[in-house]
């Protein structure tokens, strides 16, 4: 038992939950499988793993340095409100787990069950219709994390293996099914060119814009092909549009918040610097983390996508890699992520406002991770097949729905004196669903979430174009 015991931990803190070295891991198998010479094997796992830390740099150093300032805003004012932002809502979710005498080890029990989950799922593709495997090991923590919490209220007397294996199910079936979703998004996004998946925390939101954005917009009007007049012309250029739109929209913030304040929650502002060359040089980071992302995705994605052929053809015939929402960015024009953004953050404003104004019981804060990974994606998906208008309208709706429905959400699952709520579109519309599911229902509630999951993809496929679903 205490063998197994140390292999588990091995493997999810080792391995499953360390995103690098699982998707080099992937690589170096996919390789193997297709019989490459070991050093081309050895350098492709070790571009996996560089590319994905260097992936992981740009995305900490952006929730780092902007969440603070975000958050900054609560504590300033004292709302008293919920983040919205997954690692908030981790936090909270294992604050809220320890309340009630459970331990993180339960959440990362039914993350291996989930994995495992996901791979039977594929090997029985011909009844279950699903293709992709998700690999994106931080998202499968804060996922299995949040839903364990939503198990383990709703169901008191499965705070056992059983609930563990429960937990394991849903989030296994939810990350299959919706990842499954997005294959075709991502052909459309490649041209065709590249077979991935996304494997995040907004893929039944992506699946929806694909499906729709032809209605805010023409595909021909798109970022590419803006033209602007004069002096605006400098938006053209994605480096100066990012800049000085972040110089404007955080160097309010800062302003806003004081030095004072921000002296206080980074101790990193030097006491010699002035406060104006401070809110200058944190605003151009935004800049210098996102073409760091950019760079790390560059060089994970071509060696996974080309190494995967292996596991396709040998292990798991037609699977698909289901990997982190940023893969998007290298297939989008660079305004595309700041536009989704801005019009993101636009939407959430309103929606915050409206939930002042109208003395909702629960008021949210804007959480980085949120606002600008799942509206920067949304826009370029929504880009790609309708245009900048829809870049722009669909990240405004998504921006309203995370607030309203996130607040309806964190309230339902009893999140709310814990600060935190996961937060990102789907985990407020989709497993707003299944919560109340599981709220009215308890098990047979999480049985019948997890069969109208397996539908979704029988009904994908009696759509699709049969002969190349697989
Ligand atoms: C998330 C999360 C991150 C980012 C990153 C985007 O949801 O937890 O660290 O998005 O995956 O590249």
């Amino acid at each position: 038992m205490a063998g197994l015991n140390s292999i588990f931990n091995f493997l999810t803190s080792n391995i499953l939950t360390r995103a690098e070295l699982f998707v080099g891991l992937i690589i170096l198998l996919g390789y193997i499988l297709q019989r490459k010479k070991w050093y081309e094997c050895v350098g492709g796992f070790f571009k996996g793993v560089i590319g994905y830390l260097i992936l992981m740099v740009g995305a900490n150093g952006l929730i780092t340095t902007f969440r603070p300032i975000l958050v900054g805003l609560n504590e300033r004012f004292q709302l008293n409100a919920v983040v919205i932002d997954p690692y908030f809502g981790l936090n909270a979710a294992n604050e809220a787990l320890e309340s009630i005498g459970c331990s993180a080890a339960w959440a990362m029990t039914s993350l291996l069950i989930a994995f495992i989950w996901n791979i039977i799922l594929l090997i029985f593709k011909k009844w279950t219709k699903l293709r992709t495997l998700l690999l994106t090991g931080h998202i499968m923590v804060q996922q299995a994390t949040t839903v364990t919490w939503i198990v383990f209220l709703f169901i008191p007397y499965l705070r056992n293996i059983t609930g563990a294996i429960l937990v394991g199910m849903l989030v296994g079936t939810y990350q299959a099914v919706s990842s499954n979703l997005t294959v075709d998004a991502c052909l459309n996004l490649t041209d065709g060119k590249d077979r991935f998946a996304i494997g995040h925390q907004q893929m039944v939101a992506v699946w929806i814009t694909d499906k729709v954005a032809h209605i805010f917009g023409k595909k021909e009007n798109s970022i590419e092909n803006l033209k602007f007049p004069g002096f605006l012309k400098m938006f053209e250029d994605n480096i100066t549009a990012t800049s000085t739109l972040m110089l404007v929209f955080f160097g309010t913030i800062m302003a806003i918040l004081g030095e004072d304040f921000m002296r206080q929650i980074d101790s990193g502002f030097a006491e010699t610097t002035a406060f104006p060359v401070y809110i200058l040089i944190q605003s151009l980071y935004f800049t210098v983390y996102l073409q760091i992302l950019n760079m790390g995705v560059k060089l994970f994605v071509g060696e996974l996508t080309a190494s995967f052929k292996g596991i396709s053809d040998k292990l798991l015939p037609g699977a698909v890699p289901a990997v982190d929402c940023a893969v998007a960015f290298n297939y989008a024009p660079g305004n595309a992520v700041t536009i989704g953004f801005l019009c993101g953050m636009v939407g959430q404003v309103i929606a915050i406002l409206g939930l002042i104004v109208f003395h909702s019981p629960v008021i949210i804060i804007m959480g980085f991770t949120t606002v600008f990974f799942d509206n920067a994606i949304i826009a370029i998906f929504a880009n790609k097949r309708g245009g900048v208008k829809a870049a722009m309208i669909i990240p405004f709706i998504c921006g309203l729905i995370q607030v309203l429905l996130g607040a309806v959400t964190v309230w339902i699952v009893e999140l709310v004196p814990y600060g935190g709520w996961h937060g990102t579109t789907d985990f407020s519309t989709v497993w707003l669903g299944i919560s109340a599911l599981l709220k009215c229902l308890g098990l047979p509630g999480a049985i019948i979430a997890i069969i109208l999951m397996f539908l979704v993809p029988q009904i994908q496929y009696a759509k699709s174009d049969k002969e190349n679903y697989f």
